[in-house]
């Protein structure tokens, strides 16, 4: 496969510093190395440009904090994988998760014809611990890390729901696997849109195996898969580096086997690392444990 990496290092969507070095971590983790010793080729695109913090006046717009520095990162982000081949698999490092608002609408683009609305059909599987459903007027926060699904799917803010120019993921193409921490008016939302969430009770009642089984099956009439992980589905334990930890999570194994189903299947296109925070890692432990699971999903097996 030819795999094209493009960093995001922002951390403008999260509520703490650090996630920014996220993509750098996950680079010194040996990412490019470890996939082309699985026989890729990788090219490394670098960074997309993103505001410093320290530059910018912290204020929310609209119940939004960072909204214009963030909208820019993404749609310079999206515009650079929409550019990208469509035998091209972009692998994106974050940054806080609100940069796949800018992969997820990139990928959908690949490939497209340009114009209003355009975009292909990208099935969506997220894992996180969080369901990231916010909107600016449900958040608890005004942290855009927590609402970028919402905004994916065209709820929220104009500025945010119109970075792929009409473009919108379906509810129904979006499956959540991980999930247990979710906010009260989420709770609704998820419910009305009908995404199709799979909590850390479903992981232990009916195995990952199960899940991704019911998940491709699900996702049958869509052809490309976008997988965006964030490192805190991964129980604290195995991924220590997050600045939203919840305890609870997805063991080592459950995230490998998740990757090693998904990557068996063959229909996964394009994938996401993100909330990687080296600030709060012990020595880059989840910087290697995420380059692990991406080596899992592209192809590394034990035997
Ligand atoms: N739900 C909370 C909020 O909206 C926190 C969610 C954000 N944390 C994440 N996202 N790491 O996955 O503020
Ligand atoms: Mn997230
Ligand atoms: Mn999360
Ligand atoms: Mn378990």
């Amino acid at each position: 496969m030819d795999i094209s990496i493009l960093g995001i290092p922002m951390d403008l969507g999260a509520g703490r510093r650090g996630v920014d070095m996220g993509a750098s971590a996950l680079r010194n983790a040996q990412l490019a190395r470890t996939l082309r010793d699985l026989g890729h080729s990788v090219s490394d695109l670098g960074d997309v440009g993103v505001a410093i913090p320290e530059t910018l006046d912290k204020h929310a717009n609209g119940g939004l904090v960072f909204l214009e520095p963030i909208v820019d990162a993404c749609r310079s982000a999206a515009e650079r994988i929409a550019a990208l081949p469509e035998t091209a698999f972009p692998l994106t490092l974050g940054g806080d998760h609100s940069v796949s608002m800018g992969t997820v609408t990139g990928n959908a683009l690949r490939g497209a014809p340009a114009g209003q609305g355009a975009g292909t059909r990208l099935g969506l599987i997220w894992v996180d611990a969080h369901t990231d459903y916010n909107t600016p007027t449900s958040s608890p926060s005004g942290n855009i890390h927590g609402m970028p699904v919402a905004h994916l799917t065209g709820l929220g803010d104009p500025r945010l729901t119109g970075l792929g120019g009409g473009w919108h993921m379906r509810p129904e193409d979006i499956v959540m696997i991980g999930i247990r921490s979710v906010d009260t008016r989420e709770r609704e939302a998820l419910r009305e849109a009908g995404i199709r969430a799979y909590t850390m009770k479903d992981v232990d009642q009916l195995g990952i195996t199960r899940i991704v089984a019911e998940t491709l099956e699900r996702l049958g009439g869509v052809e490309r898969l976008h997988v965006s992980f964030d490192a805190d589905a991964l129980d604290p334990g195995v991924c220590p580096g997050v600045g939203t930890p919840v305890p609870g999570g997805l063991t080592y194994r459950e995230g490998h086997l998740l990757m090693e189903l998904l990557s068996e299947s063959g229909r996964v296109t394009s994938m996401d690392i993100v909330e990687v925070n080296p600030i709060l890692d012990t020595h880059n432990q989840t910087a290697e444990v995420m380059v692990s699971m991406a080596a899992s999903l592209l192809g590394q097996r034990i035997l």
